[in-house]
């Protein structure tokens, strides 16, 4: 199972931020540790109220005026966003929610938008690796298989394709249009391209299959702001339904906040961003398959 490590991880993620040291058997909410001093942050692009964040710092407030400013474990109408947890009902202290993996060092959103869960979705895009005859290639007894893999411009990290549900969007919209924006970027202002793009992600989607759905251990989360994700697999058996995005590698193309796409062999021992290994990992439980 997913662990709190990367939650936990004492330097916060591109700020130069300390957060307050939590080892792993103090994590636990369970645990009475009058000690825990949390250290408290808000990223100035959280404080300058986009679009994509809760315009609000609870903390800023006592904890009788917090109360009921936000709709949590429900589905917010009046911002269009999903506030329940596939967790479960998270608890709310002093107007205030509470991660319910238990303590990460810090307070506030931190770089997050949302105060309690920050919906994401991720697509793991499949085909088995084949050698220059067609033939795939076998380890151990098993088929290897590789993914589609972004580098993300903020951290420099392999990662899957995924992103952050909009306001007013359903966890399935957002997997199919952070594919598009991550991974086939470039290839959207083409006309003849978008045509087939689009055929091509509508038998994706329908044949994808479910990985997992539940809290994401991500560097960015906070004792107050976490993510969760749906992680989506589609796997292409005979390697011909994501063949025309392939031709010299010109098929795959960065998009915004993305500094290169490409297929990447599925290995047990790379590093990805977040819990994203992880994921990849019950992809190959799923296709039986070399990890
Ligand atoms: C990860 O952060 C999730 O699994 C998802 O891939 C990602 C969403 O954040 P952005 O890519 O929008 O930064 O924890
Ligand atoms: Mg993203
Ligand atoms: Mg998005």
């Amino acid at each position: 199972t997913e662990t709190q490590t990367k939650s936990r991880s004492v330097n916060y993620v591109g700020t130069g931020i300390k957060k307050f040291p939590v080892p792993e058997d103090m994590a636990s909410w369970g645990i009475t540790w009058p000690e825990y001093k949390p250290v408290y942050y808000e990223a100035p692009e959280v404080k300058a109220n986009p679009s994509w964040a809760d315009h609000i710092d609870l903390l800023e407030l006592s904890p009788k005026k917090r109360l009921n400013k936000i709709k949590f474990n429900a589905y917010d109408e009046s911002c269009k966003y999903n506030r329940t947890s596939y967790l479960g009902e998270y608890q709310i202290i002093d107007g205030i929610p509470r991660n319910p993996m238990g303590r990460t060092g810090m307070i506030g959103r931190g770089l997050l938008g949302r105060w309690g869960p920050n919906q994401a979705g991720d697509p793991i895009v499949t085909r088995w690796k084949r050698n220059a005859n067609g033939q795939k290639i076998l380890d151990n007894g098993k088929y290897v298989f590789e993914f589609i893999a972004i580098i993300r411009s903020d951290n420099k990290l392999c990662s899957l394709p995924g992103g952050m549900v909009d306001p007013g969007q359903n966890v399935y919209e957002c997997l199919k249009a952070e594919f598009k924006e991550e991974a086939l970027g470039g290839l959207m202002d083409n006309e003849e391209h978008k045509k087939k793009i689009k055929d091509k992600l509508k038998i994706m989607f329908e044949e994808g299959e479910l990985i997992f759905k539940g809290y994401a251990d991500d560097p960015r989360n906070t004792d107050n702001a976490w993510l969760e994700t749906l992680v989506y697999n589609y796997h292409d058996n005979t390697g011909e339904v994501l063949h025309p995005f392939q031709i010299q590698n010109q098929g795959l193309r960065a998009g915004e906040s993305v500094d290169a796409v490409t297929w990447l062999t599925a290995r047990a021992n790379m590093t990805l961003h977040a819990a994203h290994a992880y994921f990849v990992k019950l992809v190959a439980d799923k296709l039986n398959a070399a990890f």
